[in-house]
């Protein structure tokens, strides 16, 4: 199979390189593309060099797939482009995903939506994807009614601007900020951009890319997202509110049998997710499962998950690896 990775210098594109090398992904052509500034750059893929390339060159090879990472603009511009030439593009922007003609994937829960008209995919945004993984198997179990979350969440999702902010502080150096404050010893509550009714985009994607997973409007979700100066994953305190019943060591068990979950909750060994075990690891991680006393049918747990993997560019390749083996081993 040959595979566009668009955006293959980035952050998000290098761990899908690194991901695509780890699963083996049966590639036949690899092409990395970039913007016009590291066209003609080499990228190292399985000990291997490959020269970069632009989207204009990359597209008149006619991938079989492309997997995006490289901001909402150049979606919106190129991956229409590549559809007509034939390419499924799996995209990592937030351009397409709430666009009602495109389907909005985490593999886990709704894959088997995807059709062989769907010729631009959406992958949706990595605190999203790790909730919502937490959230469907007990949707199923026990209908959930509203969810109240809190992020704390990793400076690579802004990008490797963040990454160097923090570390210019840690240096004691000035330099360019990605944040309008200092993250180093902070904790900021604004992630992505204000919107008109006070919430962040960020906020707004937890709530409506949710509803759209679950191909259920009904679920009410109220999000608050923070940076913390972490880099290994994000965090997520949940509250959520069933309409049905239920015991805590059900939902553990459901959990615990759920593809692409890992329960580590032993509050007497002190075993809890937390962003420095999840890095570099594809799965979700899910602890602090606890009654909440004050409401019937709630529940607290924490979920954490390395965002540029699980939340990210692992589910573009499962989403890619899916493809493969609906479409074209058929
Ligand atoms: C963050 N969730 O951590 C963002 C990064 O819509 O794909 C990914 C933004 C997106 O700031």
């Amino acid at each position: 199979m040959k595979v566009a990775v668009v955006g293959a210098t980035g952050m998000v594109g290098q761990v899908m390189l690194q991901i695509l090398g780890e699963r083996n992904f049966p590639l036949t052509e690899l092409i990395p593309v970039a913007s016009e500034k590291s066209v003609g750059k080499s990228i190292v893929y399985k000990d291997k060099s490959y020269k970069v390339v632009s989207l204009a060159d990359a597209v008149k090879r006619k991938p079989e797939i492309a997997l995006f990472s490289a901001g909402g603009d150049t979606s919106l511009e190129w991956a229409p482009k590549f559809a007509e030439a034939g390419t499924t593009v799996i995209d990592n922007s937030s351009a397409w995903r709430m666009d009602s003609t495109k389907k909005l994937v985490v593999p886990e829960i709704n894959a088997s939506e995807i059709t062989a008209d769907d010729l631009i995919i959406a992958n949706p945004n990595c605190s999203t994807i790790q909730l919502v993984m937490a959230l469907q198997p007990l949707h199923n179990a026990y209908q959930i009614d509203r969810v109240v979350i809190s992020t704390y969440q990793s400076i690579t999702g802004t990008g490797v601007k963040a990454v160097q902010q923090l570390e210019n502080e840690y240096a004691g150096k000035t330099g360019e900020m990605a944040y309008p404050y200092p993250i180093h010893k902070n904790a900021i509550p604004h992630c992505d951009v204000f919107l008109e009714n006070d919430y962040t985009k960020e906020e707004m994607k937890l709530t409506n890319e949710t509803k759209k997973i679950l191909s259920d409007d009904s679920v009410k979700v109220a999000a608050t997202a923070v940076r913390i100066p972490v880099v290994g994953g994000h965090s997520e305190s949940v509250n959520i509110e069933f309409k049905k019943a239920f015991e805590v060591s059900d939902v553990k068990k459901i959990l615990s049998e759920t593809d692409g979950i890992t329960l580590q909750d032993n509050p007497g060994v002190n075993t809890y997710p937390m962003p420095i075990y999840a890095q570099g690891k594809n799965d979700v991680f899910i602890g602090r499962i606890r009654r909440d006393f004050t409401r019937e049918n709630a529940l607290n747990m924490w979920i954490v998950s390395d965002n540029l993997r699980k939340g990210a560019a692992t589910n573009a390749v499962q989403i890619a690896e899916y493809l493969l083996n609906m479409r074209f081993k058929a």
